[in-house]
């Protein structure tokens, strides 16, 4: 325990009443929701630990009671004093619950408090419980006093003498008319006070859950070193060295303290987890970049000493971290917060005391365990390795998309505006003009057009080799994006639907069966996702009674004119016949073939259960021998709605 300190009422800086926080409750607490309504008990046990932190409780008692709101928090401290404030004629007691921001004058005494994030006061924790009941054992008697809604509703009576022992209790009841909700979460709470016996090896705290009956008993006499164990466990990694390095206390300039650990793990991030006078600092702050400076200066000169370093590896501040596993605790007397929850330390001097506090101290531990040194050192060369590598691998594949998403994309290409797959079409167009065509009648945002000038090579017969040399072919692969062979990687596709756009005749479907036999080979899982089409477009063109019909083959035009005729027997009928899909006007290619709302298209399909009756009639139609292939086009051309592969 440490030296009494004596204390008296005028002790008490008074500043402010309490009705601005009934009014703006969110300003103090952050929030009227559960995280709000936790914060009373954080506010409440904080300030029992902040007796405990300066020497003067060992424990502390926590009871969510029946209701499940109302919370007592008790410490074995030398209790709130209760002499009476010079000027308000109020005990000190009733001067910190009613008072905003009031608190001891620790000026020149080393007395910490939790300050910044919590520390706003136990009279906030007043002013929102419905009802407060604060005892107090000191110098033999037992003292109280009641609250409601931050009013004393009581005066502070002595209701005991001959009392053994000191300490404070406090119990309160969050106030319905200010909170959403005001059932306190048991495992919340136990979490929390688990923490604080981490970083205070020397305290326990009792919870007990009067709801459920259970009681839990925290005390870590191993303090942060056990915290640190726990970490790594919950991390699932494992430990490159034994031992961490530990500061169990540094005293350091201005009255700051600080103690930390830290040990290199197989994880694959660092990760440490920081605290101000007990309390969480979830955004970091100055005293973990003066942890993570002090660790990187001392491992680099470690390294540059003995010479470990290698040549062509950069070791960078990040690489000496990767995988370590750290606890700081910064004892500070006027902590200073900023960031929205105020969870980040500011103050500018917590950088460089903290990393002083231990750097020279590590520095000397390497130097001292010398294979604890080499499994660190290691730790960080194969950081940095990997990092070299992992950034040569995106590299290479930066430059591969860049050169697959654009650079690469055909010359004769008119893609789409949109690039979603899912929306996107490529009409792979035979010829120079009826690309021309198509280009001027489609719908630039979602289809895409390729025309075919040159020879397309049967990938039956060619190599490998071959066939990717090949124009036409590798500027349909380009265009698709997606890969070929073994390489091809559905996800990459450009367009979800390859429709091959042919002229109705015998060289057109010779040329379809080119592309088909390619994809087969080449794309198959294209075919097998279902993203290849055959377009559909018309052979004639039938104009009767100022309408116009398209008709796909001969046998549609005289079923289109017996219709007509049977209609209206003496109309003039007028027949054209296209000889190429060149002719026709963009918008008639667009009415006919290229709106998703008028045109037919064909899905191409292994039907089940004839892959060997495919593959078969592949390698017999499109192998050396032309006369097979030759006769099936032609017969056909005459039924090409039934085109399966
Ligand atoms: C159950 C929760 N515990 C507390 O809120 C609590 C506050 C507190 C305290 C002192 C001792 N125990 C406490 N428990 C204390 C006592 C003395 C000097 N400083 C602090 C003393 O006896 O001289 N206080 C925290 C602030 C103040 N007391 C006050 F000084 F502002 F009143």
């Amino acid at each position: 325990m440490a030296e009494v300190q004596s204390y008296t009422g005028a002790d008490i800086q008074v500043l402010e009443g309490l009705e601005p926080v009934r009014k703006r409750p969110g300003m103090y607490i952050g929030g009227t929701g559960k995280a709000g309504l936790h914060h009373l008990v954080w506010e409440i046990v904080d300030n029992a630990v902040d007796e405990a932190t300066n020497g003067y409780a060992t424990q502390i008692d926590v009871v969510l009671h029946k209701d499940g709101t109302t919370v007592t928090v008790s410490d074995n401290g030398r209790g709130i004093p209760v002499d009476k404030h010079p000027t308000k004629k109020v005990s000190a007691l009733e001067v910190i619950l009613t008072t905003l921001h009031a608190g001891g004058k620790f000026d020149g005494s080393s007395y910490v408090t939790s300050g910044g994030l919590h520390g706003v006061g136990s009279s906030v924790v007043n002013a929102l419980s419905e009802t407060l009941v604060a005892q107090v054992k000191r110098d033999g008697a037992l003292y109280e006093q009641t609250y409601q809604r931050g009013v004393p509703v009581t005066k502070l009576k002595k209701v005991r003498s001959n009392v053994r022992g000191t300490g404070t209790t406090i119990t309160f009841t969050p106030d319905p008319e200010i909170f959403a909700t005001t059932d306190i979460d048991a495992e919340t709470i136990k979490e929390n006070l688990e923490v604080k016996t981490y970083l205070n090896g020397a305290l326990r705290i009792v919870f007990k859950n009067e709801g459920t009956g259970e009681r839990i008993e925290y005390h870590h006499e191993g303090g942060i070193t056990e915290y640190l164990d726990k970490l790594v466990a919950d991390a699932e990694t494992r430990r490159v060295h034994p031992d961490p390095f530990v500061v169990r206390q540094s005293d350091l300039d201005d009255g700051l303290r600080t103690e930390l650990c830290f040990v290199w793990t197989e994880a694959p991030r660092e990760s440490i987890t920081s605290f101000v006078n007990g309390i969480p600092t979830r955004d970091g702050g100055t005293h973990e970049q003066g942890l993570k400076d002090g660790v990187t200066k001392a491992v680099r000169n470690y390294i540059e000493t003995h010479d470990l370093g290698q040549k062509k590896l950069d070791i960078t501040a990040d690489d000496v971290r990767e995988g370590m596993i750290a606890v700081v605790n910064l004892y500070h007397v006027d902590p200073q917060f900023q960031g929205q929850t105020k969870e980040k330390l500011n103050n500018p001097e917590a950088r460089s005391a903290v990393s002083g506090a231990f750097r020279t101290e590590f520095e000397q531990f390497l130097n001292a365990h010398p294979s604890t040194a080499e499994a660190i050192v290691a730790r960080i060369l194969q950081a940095a390795r990997a990092r070299q590598a992992s950034r040569a691998a995106v590299q290479n594949v930066r430059r591969k998309s860049a050169v697959s998403h654009r650079l690469n994309l055909p010359g004769k290409l008119s893609d789409c505006a949109s690039t979603d797959p899912t929306e996107s079409e490529l009409f792979v167009v035979e010829g120079d003009s009826a690309g021309g065509s198509a280009k001027q009648g489609r719908d630039r945002k979602t289809q895409a057009i390729l025309p075919l000038r040159g020879k397309v090579l049967n990938a039956e017969q060619a190599t490998k080799a071959k066939v990717l040399a090949n124009a036409e072919l590798s500027n349909i692969a380009d265009a698709l994006g997606c890969g070929v062979g073994e390489d091809l990687d559905v996800s990459k596709l450009r367009y979800h639907k390859v429709v091959l756009l042919m002229d109705a005749d015998a060289d057109g479907l010779h040329i379809a069966t080119l592309l088909l036999t390619f994809l087969y080979r080449y794309m198959r899982p294209l075919i097998d996702g279902g993203y290849v089409y055959i377009a559909q477009p018309p052979l004639f063109r039938v104009d009767a009674l100022k309408e116009t019909w398209w008709a796909l083959d001969e046998a549609d035009r005289d079923k289109v004119v017996r219709r007509i005729q049977k209609k209206n027997p003496r109309t003039q009928i007028e027949v054209q016949r296209f000889k190429g899909l060149g002719e026709m006007m963009p918008a008639t290619l667009r009415e006919t073939t290229l709106d998703p709302d008028k045109r037919r298209l064909l899905q191409v399909a292994i039907p089940e259960g004839t892959l060997i009756e495919t593959e078969n009639a592949i390698s017999d139609l499109m192998g050396k021998d032309a006369a097979p292939r030759f006769r099936f086009i032609m017969d056909q051309a005459a039924t090409v709605q039934d085109l399966d592969v």
